[in-house]
């Protein structure tokens, strides 16, 4: 079987050490990090995201899966920030508050090192006075929060409000993105950009900051 799929396959079934092995074999055989992710981890990650939503899965099935999935992404992560040194600019990035759901966050935060940004990563369950901390402390060009929980995706709004309180609004960009975010949300909320997948978050980060030095230019 190709390598790939087994990759995606191990994952769906939650072996934490057999996907730890494939993607091992697959760095050793010199596969692009790229396509272990997308094509091996990413791929089977889909499927199991398909089965729980349409019960076919169970919560502790889906548990094991993220622990595959983290296993894999440990080996691939420093070969995606290895393929770009020069900072493009800086995303802090984290998971909302009450929500633990970090296996999209962390594959955007890994793309967007993959694609030269520095990313600071303030991991789940972040409250808005975190998000304004690290605002202070990090100057970042962009916030990018993410939400899996129609409960918690609420909280996004929170810290667009706490960035104006503190008059920060206009020195940062805020994207947001996770399942239950839309686009007609993100302008609900005044966030400056909404995108579904991680690909599509590197684009909107480019896009964004193109902008930005585009007006400071003027
Ligand atoms: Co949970 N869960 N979960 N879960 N879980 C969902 C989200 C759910 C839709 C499943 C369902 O019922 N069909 C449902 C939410 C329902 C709702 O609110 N409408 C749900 C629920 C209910 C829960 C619990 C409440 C279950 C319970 O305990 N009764 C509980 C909540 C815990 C908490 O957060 N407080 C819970 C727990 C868990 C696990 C711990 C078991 C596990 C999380 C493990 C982890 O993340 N470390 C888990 C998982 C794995 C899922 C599903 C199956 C898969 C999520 C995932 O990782 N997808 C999910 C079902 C689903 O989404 N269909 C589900 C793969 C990932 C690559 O996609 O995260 O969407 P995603 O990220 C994408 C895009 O959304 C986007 O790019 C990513 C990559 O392409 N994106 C961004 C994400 N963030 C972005 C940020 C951006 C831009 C793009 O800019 C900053």
């Amino acid at each position: 079987m190709d390598l790939l799929q087994d990759i995606a396959l191990n994952v769906q079934s939650g072996y934490t050490e057999k996907t730890r092995k494939a993607v091992e074999q697959a760095v050793a055989e010199g596969i692009p990090a790229n396509d272990i992710l997308h094509k091996g981890l990413i791929a089977g990650m889909n499927v199991v995201a398909e089965r729980f939503k349409t019960g076919q899965m169970f919560l502790p099935e889906v548990l094991a899966v993220a622990g595959a999935m983290k296993a894999g992404m440990t080996i691939v992560r420093p070969l995606l920030e290895m393929t770009n040194h020069e900072s493009l600019g800086k995303i802090v990035i984290g998971t909302v508050r009450g929500d633990m759901h970090d296996i999209g966050k962390n594959l955007v935060a890994i793309m967007l090192q993959g694609a030269g940004f520095d990313v600071v990563d303030l991991g789940t369950d972040v409250r808005a006075d975190k998000f304004i901390e690290a605002v202070e402390r990090e100057h970042p060009d962009i916030i990018g929060m993410s939400a899996l929980l129609t409960t918690t995706m609420v909280h996004m709004k929170g810290v667009i409000e706490a960035l104006e309180k503190k008059n920060l609004r206009e020195k940062v960009k805020v994207i947001i993105g996770g399942a239950p975010i839309s686009r007609n949300y993100a302008q609900e909320i005044r966030a400056d950009g909404y995108a579904r997948d991680a690909a599509t978050a590197v684009d909107l980060v480019r896009t964004l900051l193109n902008s930005t030095r585009a007006t400071a230019a003027v």
